[in-house]
């Protein structure tokens, strides 16, 4: 038993180490900061990614892992869902990666449930998550795409999942990244569009090594070729068909990364704005019988203003200005800035990056989640970006560029988005390898919590602390001809003398997946004078609720009226 001893001091080591660290944390976050960060040991996330680091330096071990909040029990508290890597090609570890579900305990912890509830893959190299209602039972199914085999896991409505892909028909080849679910012909079933990345295989390494003068590297995406992305029409019975061709995407390769399902010329018909990386972006109008058009070149959204197609990543699209037309934006790479893009409502945009907070902030930054939300209910929409370098040995190429970098945090105040990361709590003033983001509020209280995928690391699950006098209306959706999320619906409301309205996208950040609940932020007014559903179609109905109870959620249901939701 020689070895008990020196077992017993480390384990002793590793506790003074962990009660070191906690009392470092409760000293590092004052009260004050607007977003606490939640460590593992009290959150019970107990989960780590996998990203199969290796010295060859193949390309997906560092592009994962996408987050989610999910309530798959549909008891009204989001639960957790961790994308993880997998077999394939080039890793083949003896013990398989798994991803992770954490049940919300509605009181702040989470339990892990993952083998239980089916969901632990592992079979394929996890990239992204899509969480949407294929089936309108009011459960959300999952969606998670990979470097390899896709998996569409439909909800049993009693905790488990059932891997349903091959009958569903969706097979994806190849490497696909972020999706989303959203109705684009109008019929009440949620439809799938897949991200598809590049032609990679192990093989394909040995470019990178060629690029990178014989020695094992990350190479820049430009050495692959681009792929086209994938478009499944929901048939209602449980089958999915590939409408990639007769929609004319299929013509259109791309590097996708991103995308966000959003309606950027208000006919009430879902359009597609996908970043690709080192190739120009795509802006998809969905013209209905007609098909698809790009019209992303036009719009002046494929391209920066220099007519160079940069690395786009993460996505998102709301209407920054409330002047009623929904506004874009991109995360790239470093020394491409990040790039806001508002509408000028005749499908054409202004790249407002220069000379703003956003373009010197982010210019040597590498970007990946992001959304805009409303952190502080002040009914003005802010916005929060996910930072990383793809490639662990940057710094030994640039002075200014790192691998771990810091998130950062902007509030939009006076039509300007300032960079309020230095009052938004500690861990903004940390750096990490971060990748995908979620917005999504964990514990009810109306302000909207985060969580990020850390690449071979840990997740972050960040408390939204912000105070303040502001109220929130808390807003679930439950479409009974449309699409049961309400995908697509336009809310407009009312209260304290101003007018505001959202529309409920799909998609967005990178490999990600929110929380479908909107909130919506008051203000100082303590109470809303109503809140306007502008249903998708196929009845397009507009449906008013007065005397909503504000902070607290409540379910809209079409054509039934609201009830305030349980907790
Ligand atoms: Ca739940
Ligand atoms: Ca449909
Ligand atoms: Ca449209
Ligand atoms: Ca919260």
């Amino acid at each position: 038993m020689p070895h008990l001893p020196l077992r017993r001091n480390l384990i002793a080591g590793l506790g003074a180490m962990a009660l070191m660290t906690l009392a470092a944390s409760l000293k590092e976050a004052p009260p004050d900061d607007l977003f606490e960060e939640i460590p593992q040991a009290k959150s019970g996330v107990r989960w780590m990614h996998d990203n199969a680091f290796s010295p060859l330096r193949y390309l997906p071990e560092v592009m994962g892992p996408g987050v989610a909040f999910i309530d798959y029990d549909n008891d009204g508290w989001m639960d957790i869902f961790l994308v993880n890597s997998g077999l394939c090609d080039f890793y083949r570890p003896l013990k398989k990666p798994r991803n992770g579900l954490y049940h919300n305990n509605r009181n702040g912890t989470f339990t892990d449930v993952t083998v239980s509830a089916g969901v632990a893959g592992g079979d394929s190299f996890g990239m992204g998550v899509a969480a949407g209602d294929c089936d309108n039972d009011g459960y959300p199914d999952l969606f998670v795409t990979a470097y390899g085999r896709c998996t569409l896991y439909r909800n049993n409505r009693d905790g488990t999942f059932t891997d349903v892909t091959t009958k569903a028909g969706i097979t994806t080849p190849g490497w696909t990244t972020s999706a989303a679910w959203f109705d684009y012909d109008g019929d009440g079933l949620v439809d799938l569009f897949v991200c598809s990345f590049i032609q990679y295989t192990r093989e394909s390494q040995a470019l990178c090594i060629e690029a990178c003068g014989g020695k094992p590297g990350y190479c820049i995406p430009r050495m692959f070729r681009p792929t086209a992305s994938f478009l499944y029409k929901n048939n209602g019975d449980g089958t999915f068909r590939d409408v990639s061709k007769e929609t004319l995407l299929t013509g259109k390769a791309g590097k996708a990364l991103g995308v966000v399902a959003t309606d950027i010329n208000n006919d009430g018909r879902m359009d597609l704005f996908v970043a690709n990386d080192t190739m120009a972006n795509f802006l998809f109008v969905n013209r209905g019988a007609q098909g698809w058009d790009d019209i992303a070149l036009g719009a002046m959204v494929a391209l920066n203003s220099d007519g160079w197609a940069r690395s786009g990543m993460g996505v998102d699209s709301a209407d920054i200005d409330g002047d009623g037309w929904q506004d874009l934006f991109v995360s790239n790479i470093d020394r491409e800035m990040f790039t806001l893009y508002r509408s000028t409502g005749y499908g054409m945009f202004d790249d407002l990056s220069f000379g703003g907070e956003i373009g010197r902030d982010t210019y040597y930054l590498s970007g990946w989640g992001l959304k805009f939300f409303d952190f502080d209910n002040d009914g003005v929409l802010d916005l929060i970006l996910a930072n990383g370098h793809p490639d662990d040995a940057v710094s030994e190429r640039s002075s200014k560029v790192r691998y771990r970098e810091p998130m950062l945090l902007f509030r939009q105040k006076d039509r300007q988005f300032r960079n309020v990361s230095s009052q938004a709590g500690v861990v903004f003033g940390r750096e990490y390898a971060a990748r995908g983001l979620a917005i999504g509020d964990y514990n009810n209280d109306g302000r909207a919590d985060v969580l990020v995928g850390v690449n071979g690391g840990a997740p972050l699950l960040l408390k939204n602390n912000t105070r303040g006098e502001n109220h929130w209306i808390g807003v679930r959706l439950q479409g009974v001809t449309a699409n049961r999320d309400g995908v697509g619906a336009k809310l407009t409301w009312q209260a304290g003398g101003m007018t505001r309205s959202r529309l409920k996208t799909a998609g967005g950040s990178y490999l990600s997946a929110h929380d479908p609940r909107e909130i919506l932020g008051l203000g100082v007014a303590e109470r809303v004078d109503w809140v306007e559903v502008r249903w998708p179609a196929p009845s397009q109905r507009v449906e008013r609720y007065p005397n909503l109870k504000p902070d607290c959620y409540s379910t809209l249901v079409e054509e039934k009226g609201e009830r305030v939701d349980r907790p």
